[in-house]
Parts: structure tokens; sequence; C-alpha cells
């Protein structure tokens, strides 16, 4: 659709105060003035994408007011902010999110539809951000949203990475990952500010000086220095007029380095030296629960930890002489141990840098930030090599020894004679290679340790840092994780949000605690019929989509069974898949077996060295092509949704029936998908692991699937020594639908292909696949029959919604806000 010509009155003033305009004709100006003046082009010549900017930078217009006055509004009143450091956030798409947030949609889509633009068209033009991996970065996005709608000063700092999680292929059913290039056709939120543009050191010595005090003085000297340039993202709350930063850093060589070269006539090694700075925040890694020991990412790490801490410091500056009132004004929260180098780098400035003495400094490190776990796993543990420290910063590694040295000490006093505890709670990890322990660090230079869900910081207090938890026990406390019901519900899920207010009325975008007061209406048939048909008005709309992406029509009337996350042998998509297999074998047997018709969804991004979860996607499609094309006989259906991602997401999860929520117990933090499935009326089938403890005891367990073993009794499977192989000569369903697999039925062009999966679950099966497989099985059969069942079903799910107000990040943020962070919430006029 091309727009029609603008109106007479279009062209304006930068004064003009309709640039503030929320109305249709104010957008419809904002509109064609940057189609002309931004992008230089004539409505009639502008393309989608044109058009896409044009409108983008009219709402970002719309918002600056409210940016320059929430920024002003902080510092005259000096208010102690909280800031979240963190190397990834999940942010998705932006214009649709800041139309709602602004409370302009209605208007833009009328602005759009006057001129003869398809306002949905565009919102499909811009590209996901995709600065994270999964849950962890995604958390980040919804913390910032709610900080920012619950008015406290809050700012979120991270790296500007120039590829985001990559795009995921799918070629003749195995992942291909592509660059995610999202920064191709510009990003019309983001300013750049070069002007506070911060130097970052890196290799080098460090050298010891008497100063003129007659104090020791460190100098931290030679090396090599990088550019941080930040890039501002305004993050709009949701009806009110608080607009926060997020504050990305991008890497650039430093003028005054390559000037040093270019002198000495080298300039073929000045452009090299340029790549090896630039190359900093050129991507993103994609493992989400493994640490890989990679230089670049201990770069990536300190620098945007450098960059943040010497921000956060100048600003602090700016209304104080002196450091007394840091902790008072300024609190940091570490997003796993990803930026757990800050403990060491704040030292670093307050010793070295403004001269104060240790003991002070420390209490200011201690009281400023705050460690948030994500992980049980070890492998996920961040350690870095004593020897890559000493190489790349040789003064944080002093710095290191001396807070280990002083910690030792204390743990001596409390525990005279116990030196193993000694060992076990060093800093340092002795062996063949000396390891710095990340987590360690940020436990002793924090004054709260936090888990994400109730049963994750209880195992976290017993397995993983029991020495910890018994020495500082005050430190530690639970934040259970939360989404934000804007994007996942209200942006996300219209239909059902409109069946919602047309109910309980306005507000639970802002207080999810009155989705309570939809339980009353779950008696209600009329409500309940409503309800069914904001659910299969989705499945339809999502049937659309995968239609266009996939080649295959899915039967709206089956039940869309839903497992959307990372890949990892730990969340357990193989349990899912070999019970696909044993169903549809008992379907082709006996196709009266079939209670409901099932279309079984699929997205997930394995990382790209993880052999084993490549693997099991091109199982799961390999598994497709059989069940799909026997659908009609056995009502199963199978689809792998390609580069699932916060988009897809917000299609997928409107239309979902069954949440599967199925990681062995212990093993999953908490899982933020499964409280956004709960919230848009998708009923669990789940373990007790993680928040699915949380949200079985909300819903109450007539409303839950639950099944599999405990977290407890994993441990004690695997203690009195876990035979996989006995489980599956014993099972018959599970020994014939693994066979099938291993036969290479699913996999004809090359037979052996899927040995290596089925070997690892009889073999060690290290998640318990085999173990939990009946009881999972049994519980599938329970959901099928319990579909069958409309009413019934449909007062569960509307129960499930009711009582999803806890798990809004509006609640987790508060809890951060008045317990963790000690921050008001900050009015802006
Ligand atoms: O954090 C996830 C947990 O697995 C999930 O249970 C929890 O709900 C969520 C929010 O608390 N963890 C991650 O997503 N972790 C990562 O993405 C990750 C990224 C880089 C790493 C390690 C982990 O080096």
């Amino acid at each position: 659709a091309r727009p029609a010509s603008p109106p007479p009155s279009a062209s304006g003033t930068p004064e003009d105060s309709g640039r503030t305009g929320l109305d249709a004709a104010s957008v419809r100006r904002g509109f064609f003035e940057h189609v002309r003046y931004s992008r230089g082009k004539n409505p009639e010549t502008a393309t989608p994408h044109d058009r896409f900017m044009a409108l983008s930078l009219a709402v970002r217009d719309r918002l600056t007011d409210r940016w320059v006055k929430t920024a002003r509004t902080y510092y005259e009143q000096d208010v102690k902010r909280a800031y979240y450091l963190s190397a990834e956030y999940l942010l998705g798409r932006a214009l649709g999110n800041n139309l709602l947030n602004l409370n302009m949609y209605e208007a833009a889509a009328a602005a759009m539809q006057e001129v003869g633009v398809d306002l949905s068209q565009l919102l499909e033009m811009e590209p996901d951000a995709g600065l994270g991996n999964g849950g962890l970065g995604r958390l980040a996005a919804c913390f910032l949203d709610s900080l920012a709608t619950l008015g406290y000063p809050g700012m979120g700092y991270g790296i500007r990475y120039e590829f985001g999680i990559f795009s995921q292929d799918l070629v003749e059913g195995h992942q291909v990952e592509r660059a995610d290039e999202w920064l191709k056709f510009g990003n019309p939120w983001e300013i750049v500010r070069p002007e506070k543009a911060v130097p970052v050191r890196f290799f080098g010595r460090v050298e010891h000086h008497q100063g003129p005090d007659g104090r020791p003085v460190a100098r931290w000297v030679g090396g090599k220095t990088v550019i941080g340039v930040p890039y501002d993202t305004p993050i709009a709350g949701y009806g009110n007029n608080t607009v926060n930063t997020l504050r990305l850093w991008q890497a650039r060589a430093s003028a005054e380095f390559d000037l040093l070269l270019f002198n000495a006539g080298d300039y073929e090694r000045s452009v090299v030296e340029k790549n090896d700075s630039e190359v900093i925040s050129k991507v993103l890694y994609p493992n989400d629960a493994f640490q890989a020991g990679k230089e670049l990412r201990l770069k990536q790490q300190y620098f945007f930890v450098a960059c943040s801490i010497a921000d956060i410091v100048r600003r602090y500056l700016k209304n104080h002489n002196d450091f007394r009132d840091f902790s008072r004004k300024v609190a940091i929260q570490l997003n796993d141990t990803h930026p757990a180098i800050g403990v060491a780098e704040l030292m670093r400035v307050l010793v070295d840098e403004k001269r104060l003495l240790w003991d002070e400094a420390w209490s200011i490190t201690q009281e400023t930030f705050g460690y948030t776990n994500h992980t049980l796993l070890a492998e996920a543990m961040e350690r870095w090599p004593v020897s890559l420290f000493e190489r790349l910063l040789p003064r944080h590694l002093e710095i290191i020894f001396e807070i280990n040295q002083r910690f030792m000490r204390q743990v001596q006093i409390r525990y005279p004679f116990d030196v193993e505890k000694q060992q076990r709670m060093s800093l340092v990890e002795e062996g063949p290679e000396k390891k710095i322990r990340m987590a360690h660090l940020a436990v002793v230079g924090s004054h709260s340790i936090n888990g994400v869900a109730a049963l994750h910081t209880d195992l976290l207090r017993r397995d993983v840092l029991p020495d910890f938890a018994q020495m500082y026990p005050e430190r530690f406390n639970n934040k259970t994780n939360g989404v934000t019901p804007r994007r996942w519900l209200a942006w996300c899920n219209p239909r059902l949000s409109k069946l919602i207010t047309s109910r309980i009325g306005e507000g639970w975008a802002t207080d999810l605690d009155l989705l309570q007061k939809l339980e009353p209406h779950a008696e209600d048939p009329e409500f309940r019929k409503a309800f069914r048909e904001v659910k299969r008005a989705n499945k339809e709309e999502l049937a659309q989509h995968v239609r266009d992406l996939r080649w295959v029509q899915l039967n709206p009337d089956a039940i869309f069974d839903v497992q959307i996350k990372r890949l990892h042998e730990y969340k357990r998509q193989l349990l899912d898949a070999v019970h696909i297999v044993a169903l549809w074998m008992k379907a082709r047997r006996d196709p009266s077996s079939v209670i409901t018709p099932r279309a079984f969804l699929f997205g997930a991004k394995a990382a790209p060295g993880y052999h084993l979860a490549k693997l099991t996607i091109r199982l799961i499609n390999g598994i497709a092509e059989v069940v799909n094309s026997d659908a009609g006989a056995t009502g199963l259906q199978v689809v792998f949704l390609p580069n699932y991602r916060v988009s897809l997401a917000e299609r997928i999860i409107p239309a979902a029936d069954v949440s599967e929520q199925i990681s062995t117990a212990g093993w999953e933090a908490s899982g933020t998908g499964n409280m956004k499935l709960m919230l848009n009326g998708a009923l669990t089938l789940g373990t007790l692991d993680g928040a699915n403890v949380e949200i079985r005891d909300a819903v109450g367990d007539e409303n839950f699937f639950l099944f599999g073993l405990t977290a407890d009794e994993v441990i004690a499977r695997k203690k009195a020594g876990y035979r996989p192989r006995e489980v599956y000569e014993s099972n018959t369903e599970l020994r014939e639908a693994l066979d099938l697999i291993r036969s290479g039925f699913f996999s004809p062009e090359d037979r052996n292909l899927f040995q290596p999966l089925v070997d690892s679950l009889l073999n060690e099966d290290r998640y318990l696949v085999l173990a939990d497989f009946a009881s999972y099985a049994a519980k599938q059969e329970d959901v099928a029959r319990a579909y069958k069942d409309t009413e019934s079903w449909t007062k569960k799910c509307i129960i499930n919604v009711a009582r999803a107000g806890i798990f809004s990040s509006d609640r987790t943020i508060k809890q951060y806000a008045e317990e963790i962070w000690r921050v008001q919430q900050t009015n802006v006029e």
C-alpha cells in the first residue's frame, strides 16, 4: 500500500509542540516529516523500510521530552539509582512495545490507515534486538520494562553487539547458523554519545611506588587502550512519564594508540590493531549454559564493566565530592557472574585512582553490589585461568589476591581447623591450572546473593554455595523471577487482553494481581465460551503463520503442545521427542489409542558447538517428517519452528494449550517461559523444578500436570547407582521408541545419525530422561483426557490466568528495589 500525499500542514519546526502529540494527526505529521527529512524520500518513493524508520523516529521523538525530563528529575533530586549490569539484553522489537507503553497504538494505527499504510506490516519490518541467549537476557529486558513502569531510577548497562544471537535456518532438518545483522539497515531507537566515551586498558604491567602521602601506590601502565562509546536506548514506562536508559557500549580503537603506530610508520599494524580493539563488541557468545573460556569473552566482560563503572562514578561525582555517600546513591546488580569483575574494578578505581584506604573501599564495594545467580550447572560456572588474568588484567589479579588473602583470614578465624573448607571457599581454585572462581568473587564482594526461584535459592544454599550460606546467611535471599505483563499479555495477546478488560476493567497491566478477579468468571459458561473463542482465534492465526513458514497445516482442534526454550540436555527436549515416537507407534498400530489430536510445537536454538543439542533438532525434524505425512490417520503433528526468538514467542504463546516445562528437577533455575504460557492460558505439564514449584502452589494440583522425580529423588536415584539400561529393558514402549530412533528410521540418509543420542541415554542419561519417561507418558495421557472435557479444561486455563499475578516482573522488581537496592519510586512530571 502506498501512502497518500502528506497533508498541507505536514511541515513543522523542531519546536513544534506536535512532536509531543500522541494523537493521530500529530503522528501522521511526524511520520511525513521523517519520511522527508530523515529518510530523504517523497512518500511515493519511500520503501516499507523507510516507513518503518519514519514511524519509529516519530515515536522516538515522542519519547524524547520524557526521556530528558526523567534524566533531569533524577539528577535534581539526587536519587539513589539501581544499575543493572548484564552481558545480555534480549529486547525483541521495540516499535509495538513503545506504542503500547505510550498509549499511542490506536493513534498510530489510525494515522497509518489514513495514509494507506498497514501498521502491522510495518511492525514486521523491525528486526529483533537479540542481544542475549535466553532466559537470563530476556529477564534483563523484562526488568527494564518494570523499572520504568514502576518509576524506579534504574539504568541498564551492557554491550552493543554488532551481531546478536545467530539466526537459525533449517537445512534438511539440521540447524544452520547465520550472522544476525540486526544493525544492517540502521537502528532508529539508539542515540550515540561519543562525548561520553571511556578509555579501557588491557594488558600492561603494574608499578608499585611510595605515594606522596607515604602510602603505597599501584599504577597500572602500558598495554593497550580501547575506547567504549555509549549508545543509549530509551526504555519507556507504561502509562507514566518515566523513560529510563539502556546504555550499551561499543568498542572503538583508540585514536591515541593508532597515532603512535602511525608515527612509527607502521600503517599496516595500526589497522590490524584497530581490528583487535573493535572485535570486542562484535558478537554475542551463543552459549547459554557452558563456559567456553575464550579470552575474547573475558575482554568483553571487563570492557563493558569498566566503561559502566567509570560512567557510574562520573555521574556520582557530579553532585558529590567524596565517596562517603556512594552506596547510599548507587546500587549495582550483577546479572550472573558475567560482570563479576566489577567487584575488582570498583576496588581498583577507589583505591588506585581515588586513593581511598582498602577497608573503606571494601565496605563501599560490598554495600554497593548485589549478585544474582542463574544456574546450578557446574559447566556453566565461570572460572578464568590465573595466567590469562595475569596477562590481560594484571592489576585486577593483584586485587583479587588481596581480597582473597583477607577473606581467607576471616575463614581461618571462623573455622580454624578446617583446611578443606578454606580450599573450597577460596577465590582461587588450585590444580594443574590455577583458576579464579568468579562466583566466589561475586559472593564475597556483595551484600546480597539471590537465586531466581524458591527451590533454586534453597539448592544454592544447600548444594552450590553451602560454606558461604553458613558463613553469611543474612546475605542469601530469593527473588523469584517474573515477566512483564505488557509485552507478554497486553501486547502479544490483544484478544485475551480485551476479554479480560471487558470483565474486570483496566488496571491489570500494571497491577497483575487484579487478574484474581477473573476467577469467579471461570464459573460463567458465557465467559468460558468467549475464552475458548480467543484461544481458537489465536491458534488459527498461528496455524496460518506455520503454514507460511513450514508448509504444514496445523489442525486447530488439536492440543497445541508447546516446548519453546534453548536446546539443552537438562531441558529434555529428548523426553518430549521420544514420547512422540512412542505415541506415534502406538497410534500406527491402533488408531483408536489416540485420545485427542495433538500438535507438538518446538522452538529452540542449540549452541553451535553443542553436538547432541544439534542432533536433537535434527531428530525432531526427522520425527516431524514421518509423523506429519501420516497425520490424517494418527491425529498427530510435529513442527519445529525455525529461528525461535522474542517476536516468534509473541506469536506462539497466545496459541498454546500445553506448556512443556520438563527439565530434570534441580536443574532449571527458574524458567520464565513457564510464566508467560500460564499467563496466556496454557496448562503446565511439568516437573517440580524452578518456578514450576511456585506455579503449582499458586494454581493448585488440579490445575497443573505434575510428573517426574523431585530434586531430592534425582540425587538419591543417582547415588543409588542409576542404570538407564534397566529402565530401557523393562519398558516396552520406551524400548521400541528408542530402537526405532537408533535403527535410522528417522534419518534414512544416514542410518547411524542418531546413535550418539540413544547411546547417551542408554549409557549415562545424566538427566534421567529414561527414569522419568513412564511418569511423563502417563501424565500426557491425563492431559489428552482432560482436554476432552472442554468446560473443565477451560476452567483450569482461566484459573491459571487468574493466578498468574505473582509472576509479574513488577512484583520481582519491587522486591529487588525494597529488599536489595533501597531505591525509591520517583515521579516524573
Ligand atoms: O536464566 C536462565 C536459567 O536457565 C533459567 O532457569 C532462568 O529462568 C533464567 C532467568 O533467571 N539462564 C540463562 O539464560 N543463562 C544464560 O543465558 C547464560 C548465558 C551465558 C553464559 C551462561 C549462561 O555464559
